[in-house]
């Protein structure tokens, strides 16, 4: 079947879903949905107001929104009327997405795919497969050095802040003592610094630098600096948006140890979190297809449904 593709908003994730979904061999793209007018695309671009009368016309849309305020406040509505993808990203509060996103989907009868991308996404399901190996396992995530879009969105949505971004850089000494199967004492705020680079008039650099520092989940249990910087100075070194990391897991098997690790090393994060996010999309599709409802995580998602080749073959080839 070719999946019918739609997109929920155009800034740097939404751009790297336009050209990946692009690229699929089963996919085709339908528009992208957006308040704005005038965006700078060749694809069909609907206003998101009236994307409810598009339902009929798309298997999977792909909600390529901040997580910070947009996915809370706009998701579930999307979710009644359209099969979504999101990449939804603030880990404490899951559990609520989740709840919200099922009950959304239920009501529409269509699937709700959450928190795709790497982390949460591709990282999760590396946690839950490498923990449950070992009867004691010991397991590490670090993240970068690398732009956290998750992380940027929130510095964004501070009164004040004109641009923005942030930088997760974890300690090498950490990641070493991890590898190493003696992380038991290494939390992520005592593994990783964040440091943010703002664009600001100078009259509202206090009130900014406490309200990202203070800031619940994102910020507050971690050590975090905020740099002022001119716009130029944040034009000529802050475009680029590489990121990565570590899943460490480690243990003992009755006698010998064993290590397992994911490893990613990404030139741009919304390139690759956009790759995630499609390939979670296809399978979302399927299960839609197959009479599913509601929300599911990637945990809950079997490797053949994210791949465009059929299952003998995958089985013939990769198994
Ligand atoms: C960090 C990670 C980034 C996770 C990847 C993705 C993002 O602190 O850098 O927002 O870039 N938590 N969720």
């Amino acid at each position: 079947m070719t999946i019918r593709a739609g997109i929920v908003g155009y800034g740097n994730l939404g751009r790297s879903v336009e050209k990946l979904v692009k690229l699929q061999p089963d996919m085709e793209l339908v528009g992208i949905f957006s308040r704005r007018t005038g965006l700078d695309t060749d694809t069909p671009v609907l206003p998101a107001e009236r994307a409810a009368e598009h339902a009929g016309e798309i298997d999977v849309l792909f909600l390529c929104l901040g997580s910070a305020t947009d996915i809370p406040e706009q998701a579930a509505g999307y979710a009644r009327h359209f099969t979504t993808v999101d990449t939804y990203d603030n880990h404490q509060l899951i559990p609520r997405h989740r709840s919200e996103m099922d009950a959304a989907a239920r009501e529409g009868g269509h699937v709700a795919m959450i928190s795709t991308g790497w982390d949460p996404g591709l990282f999760s399901v590396n946690r839950v497969l490498g923990a449950a190996l070992f009867p004691q396992p010991q397991q590490n995530t670090f993240w970068g050095k690398g732009l956290s879009q998750g992380h940027s969105d929130a510095v964004r949505r501070v009164p004040g802040v004109r641009r923005g971004v942030q930088y997760t850089i974890p300690s090498e000494e950490a990641i070493a003592e991890a590898r190493a199967g003696r992380g038991a004492e290494i939390t992520g705020a005592s593994a990783h610094v964040r440091e943010c680079y703002v664009v600001a008039d100078e009259a509202d650099h206090a009130a900014i630098t406490e309200a990202i520092t203070t800031m619940p989940d994102y910020f507050a249990p971690y050590e975090t600096t905020v740099h002022f910087i001119s716009e130029e100075e944040f034009e000529r070194d802050h475009q680029g948006m590489p990121h990565g990391g570590h899943v460490v897991t480690s243990g003992d098997l009755g006698g010998s140890r064993s290590a397992v690790e994911f490893v990613l090393e990404l030139e741009s994060n919304p390139d690759f979190t956009a790759a995630a996010q499609v390939a979670y999309g296809r399978a979302a599709a399927r299960l839609k297809a197959q009479g599913e409802t509601g929300a599911r995580t990637v945990l809950e998602v079997a490797p053949y449904l994210l791949s465009p080749t059929g299952l003998d073959e995958l089985i013939r080839r990769d198994v």
